[in-house]
């Protein structure tokens, strides 16, 4: 029986999608790759850093030049956790829009 998926999944789904559809067969993503994926998904937290070298440099924590999902899921966990309020008032104007 298919059942709707719910919102955190479709969230986590959407995260590895991210990552599959742009991961080499190593199973990890270049600098620049990542880059194109923060510009790309993420403007917001790239617009919040001074050097953007710095966040590469944070996010390949074993310091191996690429990025595997483990470093990427931490980076987005990390996102969410420092800007919490952030996004909760984001959430809020946007349900308000909606209704
Ligand atoms: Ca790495």
């Amino acid at each position: 029986m298919e059942r709707e998926l719910s919102c955190l999944e479709v969230g986590l789904m959407a995260m590895l999608g991210v990552f599959m559809s742009n991961e080499n067969e190593d199973g990890k993503i270049t600098k620049e790759q990542f880059m194109r994926i923060m510009e790309g998904e993420l403007p917001a937290l790239l617009q919040r850093v001074q050097n953007r070298d710095n966040v590469f440099k944070r996010v390949d924590e074993n310091e191996d030049g690429r990025v595997d999902f483990e470093e990427f899921a931490k980076l987005l966990a990390g996102f969410a956790k420092e800007n919490y309020d952030d996004i909760k008032m984001y959430l809020s104007e946007e349900q308000q829009k909606a209704k």
